[in-house]
């Protein structure tokens, strides 16, 4: 099944490596697909894996899969598996998705694709290769699945807007900011790659690319790391990654993006606050508030909210009748039927690691820019 482009995936067997936070919202959606997305093919939840066999074996029942398995280079060589969801700590995405794809598994890579552009470049190499064999790749932005932001995305290409002239967009967490919180893995480089870039950064810029259609061209940033030592396991240990991150980025259209992202804003939770304006328009988003839409299209004076659950808007067709509203978790739902369906249709599902690339390429002219105080750096995302 997995080496063939044809119509029909049957009912593919799913594992998906790493059982966290995002183990469990994939595990969620991969549950619920088959009976919330019209057309999306079931899945057989084969196997959940993990580093530490009782908590996964108590995660694999809970969330319903068939087994868990501590070992995933023998779970992607499996017969009966045909999709790899990578769900861990960055540093191992590059080896895990590259191993699968090889073994002729499709793949989903959550967000951001890699820590390096070096392990992004050879992951989009592989990905291209085993296009041409039928198997297919995508990198989990999972917030294009929002039904309000892919609304927003069809009125800027519709032109209500006008022309897009400036973009504010900001994602802010407060995890951090209690400087006695302590040492995780997503404050060493070496497995998170970066902070708030790559955790909250990325899913900035994929919106920006995804909602404009337009690439990037160049970034001045500054970044701060405002705790430099967090207790750990043995003592104080250093803190190797951002805290907070600004920027200003040029687009191809010639539209200012203003961003902004912190896991240390004081009292924000899960704060994606997105305004786009442009001649004729705009357009206002916030992810704690994700079923609304404020709309100001085709030259109005004002904005006007708009509940985004009719069966007309993107998404909702299949969910519930309208009023009846979505939640965060929907949009990993949403984002594995688009998958599924892809591999139906023995397309590429979108976004590709090829779009990884590119978020990971405006990262790392973010990380320069910062390095040089702010000076302006020149990106060209090459895809
Ligand atoms: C943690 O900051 C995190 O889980 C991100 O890693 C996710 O991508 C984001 O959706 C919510 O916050």
């Amino acid at each position: 099944m997995t080496s063939s482009s044809s119509a029909s995936i049957g009912t593919p067997g799913v594992a998906v490596i790493g059982y966290a936070f995002m183990g469990k919202a994939h595990s969620h959606a991969w549950r619920n697909v088959a009976a919330l997305r019209p057309g999306a093919p079931d899945v057989r939840q084969q196997v959940l894996v993990g580093r530490d066999a009782d908590a996964v074996t108590v995660a694999a029942t809970q969330y319903g899969w068939a087994e868990s398995a501590t070992d995933w280079r023998a779970v992607i060589e499996r017969d009966d598996i045909d999709i790899v969801d990578v769900c861990v700590p960055g540093h191992l995405h590059a080896e895990v998705a590259i191993a699968a794809l090889e073994a002729g598994k499709h793949v989903i890579a959550e967000k951001p694709l890699a820590n390096t552009l070096a392990e992004a470049e050879k992951m989009v190499a592989t990905a291209q290769a085993a296009r041409e064999r039928g198997v297919h790749s995508m990198v989990g932005f999972n917030y294009r699945r929002v039904p309000a932001l892919a609304l927003a995305r069809q009125h800027i290409a519709a032109g209500r807007l006008g022309d897009v002239r400036q973009v504010r967009i900001a994602y802010l967490q407060d995890w951090l900011a209690d400087e006695s919180a302590p040492m995780t893995w997503r404050l060493r480089r070496e497995l998170a790659g970066s902070g708030a870039l790559g955790d909250l950064a990325s899913h900035a810029v994929d919106q920006v690319r995804f909602l404009l259609g337009q690439e990037v061209s160049g970034v001045n940033a500054l970044t701060r790391t405002f705790v430099p030592q967090r207790t750990g396991q043995d003592g104080p240990e250093d803190v190797t990654v951002d805290d907070a991150a600004w920027s200003t980025l040029r687009t191809s259209g010639d539209a200012v993006v203003s961003l902004e992202v912190s896991r240390m804003a004081s009292g924000r939770k899960n704060a994606l606050g997105i305004e786009v304006y442009g001649s004729r328009g705009a357009l206002r988003f916030d992810l704690e508030s994700l079923n609304h839409l404020d709309v100001c299209l085709d030259g109005a004076d004002s904005f006007s909210r708009v509940l985004v659950t009719e069966p007309s808007d993107p998404y909702i067709d299949g969910w519930w009748p309208p009023g009846h509203v979505l939640g965060w978790d929907a949009t990993f739902t949403n984002q594995a039927a688009d998958f599924l369906t892809a591999l139906e249709e023995g397309q590429e599902p979108t976004p590709s690691f090829e779009d990884g690339l590119a978020v990971q390429r405006v990262l790392a002219a973010i990380e320069a820019s910062a390095e040089q105080d702010g000076a302006h750096v020149g990106v060209d995302v090459g895809v």
